[in-house]
């Protein structure tokens, strides 16, 4: 039996709101989770890629990388994979490169694998780093020679950052299939998804562990519902066990929504439920009502939650709009709608996810959907002007 810690999708250096503190939060993660690895004496610690936000990370980014190995000096061996946002353009240093004496990375150009020996028992570790869905032939191939290199009853781990299409709510934006996926594997320590995800998958267990914080608002749901943070995993010949960990300082996200006739009140209670967190929440709120006086319900906010909160983001949805959305253009209408204009999956998604965010007025979302797209762009031509 080996017991492993697996995280992905850290983000560090990305700096949300352009916001200090939120930088800041992404680092303070990264130290929980270095004390709980410790804790729970993790023997291996795999990172399955997007480890900084950038390949180019703010230094405050490599210093919490530092102090995440400092604290697992001699008690755990540390892998990594890249993922697609640190990922170098052409070929750039990956910034991981930094730490190369304290980490292994695994298959940079190609699938790449290491045999370990701990307490005698042989553990296989195979990674392959971040391959565009232009290259997706390739990552199959890649996948293949290490798929016959695993023998069947032997603790061996596949690292990836890879969207799987079975997993994935937009269609045409996996790189691989599930059944292009080595089924000889005991764990499968997936990155790119910021859900958790757990699934049994040909002799073992597929996981995505999830991103550490909430990058994007459409990550407070999950959130809510499982928590984020990582896996402990206990891989022996037979059977895996997975056990997820959470993170208590990853600062809170609400989504309120108040009905514009009472909203004061609907605040003032709201104020109350706020008092217990450790750090200043961030708050989405939506007021909702008719012939809403927009400036007077900014000034009630802005007077009431400024100093409760870190930062707050507002919308007002007039109930005359909601109801010509509901009745004239339902969602999946606007996007079949985007689809049949652009004719290409990739951008009508595009399109469809910031028409989602700029409809409620939050620019920010808009700006990380399109910073996130222009990403993948750029991707496509390194690949394209790659041999
Ligand atoms: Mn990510």
């Amino acid at each position: 039996m080996v017991r492993i810690a697996h995280f992905a999708d850290t983000h560090l250096g990305f700096r949300q709101y352009n916001l200090e503190e939120r930088e800041q939060d992404f680092y303070d993660v990264m130290d929980e989770i270095a004390e709980k690895i410790v804790e729970e004496r993790a023997e291996i610690v795999i990172h399955s890629g997007d480890l900084f936000d950038s390949p180019k990370p703010p230094a405050q980014a490599y210093y919490a990388f530092k102090k995440f190995l400092n604290k697992l000096e001699g008690k755990a061996k540390v892998f990594a994979v890249l993922g697609d946002h640190d990922t170098p353009k052409r070929r750039g240093m990956p910034p991981h490169k930094v730490f190369d004496d304290r980490i292994r990375i695994l298959g940079l150009a190609s699938g790449e694998h290491q045999t370990l020996n701990l307490k005698g028992e042989e553990v296989f570790i195979a990674g392959i780093s971040h391959f565009g869905r232009r290259y997706r032939d390739l990552l199959i191939e890649e996948l293949k020679k290490l798929e016959t290199l695993v023998s069947k009853n032997s603790i061996s781990i596949l690292a990836l950052h890879q969207a799987i299409d079975k997993f994935f709510s937009i269609e045409d934006v996996y790189e691989l299939r599930v059944d292009e996926i080595p089924r000889n594997f005991k764990y499968y320590a997936m990155g790119r998804l910021h859900s958790r995800m757990l699934a049994s998958f040909g002799n073992g267990t597929l996981a995505y562990s999830g991103s550490t914080e909430i990058i994007k608002s459409d990550e407070i749901a999950d959130w809510e519902k499982s928590g984020k943070g990582f896996y402990i995993v206990d891989i022996g010949k037979e059977d895996v066990h997975v056990e997820k960990v959470n993170l208590e300082r990853i600062r809170p996200q609400l989504r309120v929504r108040w009905d514009y006739k009472n909203f004061e009140e609907e605040l003032e209670k709201f104020l109350n439920t706020i008092e217990d967190y450790k750090k200043l929440p961030i708050v989405h709120a939506t007021v909702e009502g008719r012939e809403v006086d927009r400036q007077k319900v900014q000034q009630v906010l802005n007077q009431f939650l400024a100093k409760r909160v870190l930062h707050f983001r507002s919308k007002i949805i007039e109930e005359t709009e909601r109801e010509f959305f509901e009745m004239k253009t339902g969602e999946m209408n606007i996007r079949a709608l985007l689809r049949e204009y652009f004719e290409n999956e990739k951008i009508s998604e595009f399109a469809y996810e910031l028409f989602k965010a700029l409809r409620i007025g939050d620019i920010e979302e808009a700006k990380k959907i399109a910073e996130d797209y222009l990403r993948g762009l750029r991707q496509n031509d390194v690949e394209k002007s790659s041999p």
